[in-house]
């Protein structure tokens, strides 16, 4: 028999705020491990997810929106973006479609793609949400791109319904070099699940609380104890056996922001609480008793220090 050739390498997705890259990271990896929200700026920092398969294994970096980045926060966004950039073997450019026939690739994208020629990265154009288009729009948008951009693919998805995710996984593999997996096959991603947990906590809180809220909002898990995750010898063997007590605190810059995530008698942060819990006993397999508290910390998005403390660098 003959061995199949392998390939394997990094790929990135790059786009601008809320066009869909970590909705397209969870269903390349067919695990949540990027949060998602219908605001702009949710993910904030790189999030490695490894696809493996028999004929190939691809890295893939989800990171935050490039955007005109004003304050510290913005800026160490944009910059771990444009980092990993760098570090790949190929850019997905993922952009989002407007129902127009005669489209415009605008200020936000042209800024990217002028940083996306300097890396000099063989790109692919991924058009994503094409559910929420007629088709009849795509072509005019496709030619429109390709003469911004000598794009090494076109590929239109709905990372939401699953449509052409699978295609563009082949697609990508085409492009990488063939090579030995880069990591053991059972490895998914780098995070800890202290950092999914703190993550799927600020998940809700940027679900669940207005407008103004998400931006000001970091979450910091306090305190990890999982001495009773296993279930003691002799139990029966049920779901959710074992125990894990969680404490985290949710950043606010302001008093006002405070009262907002505490809500009415605590109701806010009550249903921020139950709903993190069940997405953290998912995620972890064991019980989960889940303790928050919510803090000021002062403008801390706008310092380097402030970021630093809330596990920003
Ligand atoms: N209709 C539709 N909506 C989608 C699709 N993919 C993502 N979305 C929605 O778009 C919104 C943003 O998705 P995210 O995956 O958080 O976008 P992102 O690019 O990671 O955003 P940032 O992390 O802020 O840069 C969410 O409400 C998603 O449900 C799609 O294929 N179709
Ligand atoms: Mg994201």
């Amino acid at each position: 028999m003959h061995p199949q050739t392998h390939r394997s390498g990094f790929a990135a997705l790059i786009g601008r705020p809320n066009v869909g890259k970590s909705t397209l990271l969870n269903q390349l990896t067919g695990e949540k491990l990027a949060i998602v929200s219908p605001k702009p700026q949710t993910t904030r920092n790189r999030i490695l997810g490894v696809v493996s398969r028999p004929e190939g294994q691809v890295a893939f970096i989800d990171t935050p929106g490039i955007h005109q980045a004003k304050g510290e926060l913005n800026r160490y966004m944009v910059d771990v973006a444009l980092q990993a950039v760098d570090e790949v073997d190929l850019v997905l450019f993922l952009v989002e479609p407007v129902n127009t026939e005669k489209p415009e690739v605008g200020p936000g994208n042209r800024f990217i793609l002028e940083r996306l020629q300097k890396a000099g990265k063989p790109t692919f154009l991924v058009i994503n949400k094409v559910d929420t288009i007629p088709k009849p729009v795509l072509l005019p948008l496709i030619e429109r791109y390709r003469h911004e951009f000598p794009f090494a693919e076109v590929v239109p998805i709905s990372a939401r319904e699953d449509d052409g995710v699978e295609e563009l996984f082949q697609s990508v593999l085409q492009h990488l070099p063939e090579g030995e997996p880069l990591f053991p096959e059972d490895v998914l991603t780098d995070q800890a699940e202290r950092t999914l947990v703190s993550e799927y906590i600020r998940e809700q809180v940027l679900r669940h609380c207005r407008q103004e809220i998400p931006y000001s909002t970091a979450v910091v898990v306090d305190f990890f104890d999982e001495s009773e995750r296993d279930p003691p010898p002799g139990a029966p063997q049920g779901k959710l056996a074992g125990l894990i007590r969680i404490a985290a605190s949710i950043y606010v810059e302001r008093d006002s922001q405070k009262a907002i995530i505490i809500g009415k008698q605590g109701q806010m942060l009550k249903t921020i609480g139950t709903d993190a819990r069940k997405a953290i006993q998912r995620l972890l397999g064991a019980h989960v008793y889940l303790s928050l508290r919510v803090r000021v910390e002062p403008r801390w998005s706008e310092r380097a220090a402030g970021l630093k403390k809330l596990g920003y660098e």
